[in-house]
């Protein structure tokens, strides 16, 4: 089965040249940026970026349409929200093909980013309703009390290339139900996707009589236009997904002027396999979480520390099981690996391999650049190193599909280890005894964000909250009460009695 490009682009709208400005209105005067396909290394098409005096314009019209906004009732912003989600419904195969083109995933994993999109809209829509504050009981006779919710005005959003759209959907539907209005700006490595999201959900703003400014894009460099963004006292909360080291930058600066933030960056996540789990689910999941897209989810699996009554086993199914992983187009149906995102990210993991052998590392299979087969040097084996122990190397994020096994004999010594990164996002244990179960999930247990017993690392569901400890960034977006984040809260004392009585009984000039 082929995939018609040009006509995945003509149906989503993108042309050969796009600007990367959106306030309502298309436009941008920068500098041209080429979205290059990992597929092929060659040109999807061009994007004019915004400028910073462009970033004015975005914001501005963000701004008006906030006062706008805010005042549509909760319920009825959810029906623009459901009305986004049908969108993105009609539009998933295509979505889902060009988040394949420009980012690199199989296209079964774009679709499932489409379809997560799909899944937080409705999430919202039933938000929408169910924005609920407390009501309290007043120490004073005759008041009453209670908290509110309230929008926080035009937020930012950065996001990352390894999920283009589904992170921007998790912000920007909780976003929009709670009122705020926001300007988006995603990986200078995947405009088109963020191009074409914001294409379906104008359409709606519009169809409704709204302003489409309510969801905006700015796309333009990091230097500039990014930095303008984070220093900006009129945006009160920037949620950023990225790197560790772009997170540090952005908590600094958006802490500097005790602005809010929520980043969800690295991950280093493991898998803890006792010797009491199944072997069949134990290597799908880890096939899974350390081969799918390619290692470069912030859920990929990195470690798998295992029992060492069932290390040889384990490792010997693991080792045959990426034998069979093929590799290729990811556009083409039976293909499980797509290419890198680009030669850069090819060479930081070839550089981890050497740097992991250097630590005592040995390498089980994998890890050669297919140069021959694909010229655009961005295709490669997945990759199985042995670690004598946990060096360096094994402590760091590498966004590349290499997997680390470790040797274990008793659970608090692979727990130990465990939680001995510097990352905290997500984590696994796979096991039938209760009792290893209840001790990784408890207190003195995993200390990630996420934690999962018999289910791999990778592929979390929008229900619960999405993010992570320590250099994580300790920001929770997506289901649960993540919506929080996105509003001010306010509490209320309303006195309907003819006396001024004071709190804690305090008498004052009566
Ligand atoms: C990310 O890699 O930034 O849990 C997000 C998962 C996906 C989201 C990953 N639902 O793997």
């Amino acid at each position: 089965m082929s995939i018609d490009t040009a006509k995945v682009l003509e149906n989503l709208g993108i042309q050969s040249q796009n600007y990367g400005a959106f306030n309502g209105e298309w436009f941008g005067s920068g500098e041209v940026l080429e979205s290059i396909s990992p597929i092929d290394g060659k040109k999807i098409a061009t994007v004019v970026q915004a400028t910073t005096e462009e970033y004015e314009k975005v914001y501005s019209e963000a701004e008006k349409a906030f006062k706008e906004w805010r005042m549509v009732p909760g319920p009825k912003r959810g029906e623009i929200v459901r009305q986004i989600g049908e969108g993105l419904r009609a539009h998933k195969d295509d979505l889902g093909a060009l988040v394949t083109l420009e980012m690199g995933k199989i296209w079964a994993e774009g679709k499932g980013e489409v379809q997560e999109m799909i899944d937080i809209a409705d999430f919202a829509v039933g938000l929408s309703r169910q924005m609920y504050g407390r009501t309290m009981h007043s120490e004073r006779p005759l008041h009453r009390m209670y908290e509110q919710w309230h929008p926080l005005g035009v937020i930012g959003i950065i996001s990352a290339f390894n999920f283009p759209v589904a992170v921007w959907s998790w912000n920007a539907m909780i976003a929009a139900v709670c009122g705020d209005t926001m300007i988006w700006k995603p990986s200078p490595k995947t405009p088109l996707t963020a191009i074409a999201c914001q294409k379906i959900a104008a359409k709606v703003f519009v169809d409704n009589g709204l302003s489409p400014a309510v969801m905006s894009l700015v796309i333009g460099e990091t230097e500039t236009v990014g930095e303008k963004m984070i220093h900006d006292k009129r945006l009160p909360l920037i949620s950023a997904t990225g790197s560790t080291r772009m997170g540090k930058r952005v908590g600094e600066v958006v802490g500097g002027r005790l602005g809010r933030t929520i980043l969800e960056l690295g991950g280093n996540n493991a898998i803890i396999v006792s010797n009491n789990s199944d072997m069949k689910m134990v290597t799908r999941a880890i096939l899974f979480g350390a081969v799918g897209t390619a290692g470069q989810r912030c859920t990929s699996t990195r470690r798998v520390f295992i029992h060492e009554d069932i290390y040889d086993e384990l490792k010997e199914k693991l080792v045959s099981a990426y034998q069979q992983v093929s590799i290729g187009n990811p556009l083409d149906e039976g293909t499980l690996m797509g290419p890198l995102i680009d030669n850069l990210a090819v060479q930081s993991m070839q550089d981890a391999i050497t740097e992991a052998k250097s630590q005592g590392g040995t390498v089980l299979c994998g890890g050669e650049v297919l140069q021959e087969d694909f010229p655009c040097g961005n295709y490669v084996k997945p990759c199985i190193i042995e670690m004598p122990n946990q060096s360096q190397i094994v402590q760091d994020e590498t966004f590349a599909p290499i997997l680390y096994l470790l040797k274990f004999n008793n659970i608090e010594e692979a727990l130990h280890s465990h939680n001995a990164v510097p990352q905290g996002l997500s984590s696994a244990m796979f096991t039938t005894n209760v009792l290893e179960a209840e001790t990784f999930l408890s207190h003195m247990g995993s200390d990630c964000g996420i934690a999962n017993i018999n289910i791999g690392t990778s592929g979390a569901e929008i229900g619960g909250a999405f993010g992570g400890e320590k250099e994580t960034g300790g920001g929770r977006e997506a289901g649960s009460d993540s919506w929080k984040a996105y509003m001010r809260r306010q509490t209320n004392t309303i006195n309907w009695s003819k006396e001024l009585p004071l709190a804690q009984g305090i008498k004052f000039g009566d």
